[in-house]
């Protein structure tokens, strides 16, 4: 069943009566772009097809309640609050994911009424494939439902606006200073398609992305090690990159140009030349891989990939020893390019492989962390899905 006619039947289970409506939205994966969305730059991610259902009713109080389906099978009820007692710190935990949403709202000028919310998640939680995003961006969608501002009313605000809201959420209320890249292919990508996304301008353009028609699968490998980012060092490279930007004169670092690169690294102190190099490099790495998708030349972002990995390892230092043998395990084997995705520290890597060579590449990971006594890794096919809409 899908997470929407859990959630559907759920809720009835928990509320009596129907929901008035489901909305969910898809984890992502980001093909390449990373750590440049805070600097203004360019990312090109996918959307899976796992989601996160919400199913919501309006309450005539001013209530919010919501309870979650935990891993456990049991549903997990948070204190209810009203919309006014909503405040960073209050609640805490998970379900400050969705409170932080309609506190974020409410901030925002909509007036929420009280609200049941019943939450059922498939995307995996602490993997970097950003299932803290699907919640905040499908909770977002059934708030704005009940105000008349979901996609598709009248007057409806736009993806990039809800993007922007979910982005305070998690900022100001969960405590995560994440950037935009998360949200917006939740709520922007669109099945057989990447999405390029230009941070600044606020631009996107669909780019077709469908490895299975030349024979190519991207493959997840979710280390299963957890990360979360309001504790990692994601907050300290963010300001790390902010630092270089003032000391530079500049906006971001999206406004050094690749070939200016060289002459402007001497100019910043010495720990942050490698943080720049790697915004730098990478969001060049992103346009050379939509230039090569637009030509259908899919083989070819292989090397991309690992560069961009060696980039994230070794100049912006966020990998891990697990992140780097999944890498290095699945090119051994014969991935045509891997990189770990997301804010790193754990999570997942993607690599690129040829659909004939899957099992044994599958195999040559799995061994690779046997060998090191590791958790085994949780291994599956990014199939780039739609993104974020309204299922009942
Ligand atoms: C996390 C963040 F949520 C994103 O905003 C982005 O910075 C990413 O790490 C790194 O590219 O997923």
């Amino acid at each position: 069943m899908s997470a929407a006619n859990r959630a559907a039947a759920l809720f009835a289970d928990e509320h009596g009566g129907a929901a008035s409506a489901v909305w969910s939205a898809p984890g992502r994966v980001n093909v390449i772009g990373e750590h440049t969305d805070y600097n203004d730059g360019f990312v090109l991610p996918i959307a899976l097809p796992h989601r996160t259902a919400v199913a919501i009713r309006p309450r005539p109080d001013r209530l919010f309640s919501v309870a979650t389906l935990g891993s456990d099978g049991r549903l997990h009820r948070s204190p209810a609050v009203t919309t006014e007692e909503l405040s960073p710190g209050n609640p805490s935990g998970w379900a400050a994911y969705p409170a932080g949403v309609a506190w974020a709202l409410r901030e925002a000028g909509f007036t929420l009424g009280g609200a049941d919310l019943v939450v059922v998640g498939e995307v995996p939680t602490g993997a970097g494939l950003s299932s803290s995003h699907a919640l905040e961006c499908a909770v977002a969608l059934a708030l704005l439902d009940t105000v008349h501002q979901a996609p598709g009313e009248p007057d409806a605000l736009s993806l990039g606006e809800i993007a922007r809201l979910v982005q305070r959420a998690e900022n100001d209320f969960a405590g995560a200073p994440t950037g935009l890249l998360d949200q917006t292919a939740s709520l922007a990508c669109t099945a057989a398609h990447a999405l390029f996304f230009d941070v600044r301008s606020g631009e996107s353009e669909q780019i077709p992305f469908d490895p299975r028609s030349v024979g190519l699968e991207l493959l997840v490998i979710d280390t299963r090690v957890k990360h979360s980012h309001s504790e990692s060092g994601y907050g300290q490279r963010r300001q790390g990159c902010e630092r270089a930007a003032d000391l530079l004169e500049l906006k971001a670092l999206r406004d050094v140009a690749i070939g200016d690169l060289a002459a402007t690294l001497p100019n910043l102190p010495e720990e942050l030349r490698p943080l720049v190099r790697h915004v730098v490099t990478e969001n060049d790495r992103v346009l050379t891989t939509v230039d090569e998708l637009r030509a259908g030349r899919y083989a070819e972002i292989g090397p991309l990939l690992t560069a961009s990995h060696a980039s994230l390892r070794d100049d912006y230092r966020v990998s891990a020893p697990e992140l780097d043998l999944a890498v290095d395990s699945a090119l051994e084997a014969g991935a045509l390019g891997a990189r770990m995705i997301g804010g790193g520290f754990g999570g997942s890597a993607i690599a690129l492989v040829p659909v004939a060579d899957r099992p044994d590449i599958e195999r040559a990971v799995r061994s690779a962390f046997e060998r090191q006594h590791l958790t085994a890794p949780r291994l599956f096919t990014a199939v780039p899905s739609a993104g974020a809409g309204r299922d009942l």
